[in-house]
């Protein structure tokens, strides 16, 4: 399209067809800013695709637990087509109600992408396309369908199976990394023990300054071993009091994390409100969720103007406090809408939200896949709303007497999806 094209005025009648065109998958390609994916390279154990997959993701088996359908014990003593039958059976074949939870609506989609029948009364022909179709193929169909070019991942050294791939492992280039720190922060005398058997002397106090120097180098030396470090990481209790450094948290933040991360430019993401096992016995799937204060993390972005901060809450009521703070701060933006927080309706409200606060000052969506078929209901629930509330945005300009051009909403949507938007990390 030509410039003068797309700078023509739109009239009012035009800008919904517009917005849809511009967002769509095939004009619109992103990097998914975090996701818990690795490429095929990295072996069918750390990289997950497959109709038992995305049966099994943990969206979806906490239905089946929370349904009183199957004991977590017996359901994780079957082998994983079992589990994937018995989960097809019973929440798809022969449901108690009708499943419009984004688990259950998820699985459906990136079966009818992928071209297989949502409604098919077994797994049989589902089983028969993946056992015909190789990883590459199924990675390559669900990045092209989602509208995705990158993929940063999730990468927690302190986890021997992960460990092992970076140490030694090949990397697709499409892959960038998030160097996790979850255990490093939260969890630093199991997390400590480990240090100390790879040699780093890191002693109990992690405020001490033989801690704090060898923290760092363990920082730097896996920052150099893992591929593309794009951000550090970090999910956090609700109770957490990140900014104080009489916490075991606040003074491994303060001391270590934090200026190594503004050392080497990159942003520290921070995603509070997880309430860790809730549920023990349901694995991934028993995690909960909890309100936050937001003070602390307001205090920690104020005591921290040369980094730049991400910031995810997991409790819906959070949203809001998260879009005031990046309204007075410009060191943080506030990032996607993950887990609980992932139902289209809040997704909607949330969305409005921040464009009416902030303009486009945060980055719209992530995925936060585990399977890689999770990219394309995702991403393409993603894109159905900001297509609908974008072009409700639009409207509102166009009737306040604004002129609405193309090269306009592709200005708004390139900007919604670029992360470096942070002065202190250019
Ligand atoms: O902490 C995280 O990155 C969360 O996304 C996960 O812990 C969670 O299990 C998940 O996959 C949510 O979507
Ligand atoms: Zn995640």
């Amino acid at each position: 399209m030509s410039v003068s094209q797309s700078d023509k005025p739109l009239a009012a009648a035009d800008i919904a067809a517009v917005v849809e065109e511009e967002v769509n998958p095939q004009q619109l390609i992103v990097d998914d800013w975090h996701t818990h994916l690795l490429s095929p390279l990295a072996g069918p154990t750390l990289s997950l695709h497959g109709v038992d997959r995305l049966l099994t993701y943990h969206y979806v088996r906490r239905k089946l637990f929370a349904g009183g359908h199957v004991s977590p014990q017996e359901f994780s003593s079957w082998d994983i087509e079992k589990q994937g039958d018995f989960t097809w059976q019973t929440l798809f074949v022969d449901p108690p109600s009708d499943g419009f939870d984004e688990g259950c609506h998820g699985v459906t989609v990136a079966m009818r992408e992928l071209g297989l029948d949502p409604n098919a009364s077994t797994l049989k022909e589902a089983r028969e396309f993946y056992a015909d179709t190789d990883a590459e193929t199924i990675q390559q169909r669900c990045m092209q369908l989602a509208g995705v070019k990158r993929i940063v991942g999730t990468q927690d050294v302190f986890n021997d199976d992960e460990r092992a791939y970076y140490e030694n492992g090949e990397w697709d280039e499409r892959y960038y990394s998030a160097f996790r720190l979850d255990e490093l922060v939260l969890h630093y005398p199991r997390a400590a023990a480990k240090l100390k058997s790879w040699g780093y002397k890191v002693d109990d106090d992690p405020a001490s300054a033989d801690s704090i120097s060898e923290i760092r180098r363990f920082l730097s030396d896996w920052q150099g071993k893992l591929h593309n470090v794009v951000y550090g990481a970090c999910s956090f209790p609700p109770t957490c009091r990140v900014h104080d450094t009489q916490t075991q948290e606040g003074a491994i933040l303060h001391h270590a994390v934090l200026p190594f991360l503004a050392e080497l430019k990159l942003p520290f993401f921070m995603m509070p409100g997880p309430i860790r096992q809730l549920s023990p016995s349901w694995g991934d799937a028993g995690d909960g969720c909890g309100m936050c204060d937001m003070n602390p993390y307001q205090q920690l972005i104020q005591q921290h103007p040369q980094n730049a901060f991400f910031i995810t809450p997991l409790h819906n009521a959070n949203q809001y406090d998260v879009s005031v703070m990046t309204c007075h701060f410009d060191n943080v933006m506030a990032v996607g809408h993950w887990w609980f927080n992932f139902h289209p309706g809040l997704v909607e409200a949330d969305l409005r939200m921040r464009l009416e606060m902030t303009g486009a000052r945060f980055i719209a969506f992530n995925s936060d896949a585990r399977v890689m078929e999770n990219l394309v209901p995702k991403w393409n629930r993603y894109r159905e709303i900001l297509a609908k509330v974008l072009a409700d945005k639009y409207l509102d300009l166009h009737h306040g007497g604004r002129v609405v051009t193309r090269a306009g909403i592709t200005r708004t949507l390139s900007a919604l999806f670029e992360p470096n938007r942070f002065s202190m990390t250019r």
